[in-house]
């Protein structure tokens, strides 16, 4: 049996670690332990910073499965230190609002080395999981970009400044040095049209047994992954179902800062907008089944209208338990027989 989830980086990270915890411990229906789970990831958060490559959503999962994140912070290396850093800002060097800790480093300078020596995004990422993923940690997981073409999210903030009256950041910087506070005006992904899915991701999207979008960012993490020429094809045209959970509980996201994103694209900041905006497969959409938080019942009525197969179960991941449970009921909405 295979299982394909489409992954930002903390939401989709954490779900990834709870469907493994409960495929082997059983209780995900039509799974069991040898389930072979294939996790496509969102490299649209990808810049170079410091003469070093730094993909945040392949490593957010990366690490989380090889139990080497940083819980608390959700990104970057447990135990860190932060040396490196504290030089360059001795030197003087921008940008300092984002900080790559000396573990990290090691990460970026493999990869980075690598990129430069020819290898594609795809190689690196095998070789970097090679340490991470192994049987004890993360096992039977195969970690994908979704594309080995630079891909980059920037955003359109207003500018006043500016002739134009906007200025257009990295998602970094909207995300890290802004932290989202200000209205995204326009969401760009520079590269999309002319990307193509890295060597393996279409067909873990055509040969899987269940595909899930985990709850990860509807726009910058999910949204651009599927906008990758040819994902969204794969995954309206795939025979697996397809199911979702809602990364919006009542009128907010969750941890993070998903709405602003979500407001951007005009989407209105609740569990059914969003299940809504990916909509369902019949009717043009990606979507067989969508599960919203138990606070939310009462948007499934206008989910099943709109042709998603909807429920309402807790969706909090407040550990590896509750978020199998997760896991299971989403299998459970679209498993025939499950
Ligand atoms: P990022 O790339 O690190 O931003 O992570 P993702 O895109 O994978 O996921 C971010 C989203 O995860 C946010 O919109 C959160 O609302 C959502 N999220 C985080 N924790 C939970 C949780 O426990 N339950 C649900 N339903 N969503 C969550
Ligand atoms: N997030 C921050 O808020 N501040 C940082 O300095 C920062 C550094 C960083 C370095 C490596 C990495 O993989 C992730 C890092 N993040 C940082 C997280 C990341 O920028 C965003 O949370 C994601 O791109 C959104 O998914
Ligand atoms: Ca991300």
């Amino acid at each position: 049996r295979r299982v394909t989830v489409l992954s930002g980086g903390v939401g989709g990270a954490r779900f990834v670690q709870g469907l493994l915890h409960g495929l082997r411990s059983g209780t995900v229906p039509g799974g069991s332990a040898d389930t072979e789970v294939t996790v496509v990831a969102n490299t649209a958060d990808d810049w170079w910073i410091h003469g070093l490559k730094v993909c945040p959503d392949l490593d957010t999962v990366m690490y989380t499965l090889g139990d080497g994140i940083d819980v608390e912070r959700g990104w970057g290396r447990r135990d860190e230190t932060w040396s490196a850093r504290t030089e360059l800002e001795a030197y003087g060097v921008e940008p300092t609002w984002f900080g790559l800790g000396d573990r990290d480093i090691a990460t970026h300078l493999v990869r980075t080395q690598m990129l430069e020596a020819g290898f594609t995004l795809s190689q690196v990422t095998e070789a970097l999981c090679r340490r991470w993923l192994t049987p004890v940690h993360g096992d039977g997981v195969r970690l994908l970009p979704m594309s080995d073409d630079r891909v980059e999210t920037h955003v359109a903030v207003a500018d006043p400044e500016s002739p134009s009256g906007r200025r257009v950041v990295h998602f970094q910087e909207y995300w890290v040095r802004l932290r989202a506070a200000v209205p995204a005006e326009t969401v760009l992904v520079v590269g999309q049209d002319a990307a193509t899915p890295a060597p393996g991701v279409l067909e873990a999207i055509a040969g899987a047994d269940l595909v899930v979008l985990p709850p990860s960012n509807p726009v910058v993490s999910v949204g651009t992954i599927l906008g990758v020429p040819g994902v969204r094809d794969a995954v309206r045209a795939t025979s697996a179902p397809v199911v979702g959970l809602s990364p919006i509980v009542g009128a907010s996201h969750v941890h993070g800062m998903a709405a602003q994103m979500l407001t951007s694209i005009g989407v209105e900041v609740s569990a059914s907008a969003v299940g809504i905006h990916y909509g369902a497969r019949e009717r043009g959409g990606v979507l067989d089944g969508w599960l919203v938080d138990d606070r939310d019942a009462d948007q499934v009525a206008r989910l099943e209208d709109a042709g998603v197969r909807a429920r309402a179960v807790p969706l909090m991941m407040s550990d590896h338990d509750a978020t199998a449970a997760m896991a299971a009921a989403a299998a459970s909405l679209v498993v025939d027989g499950a």
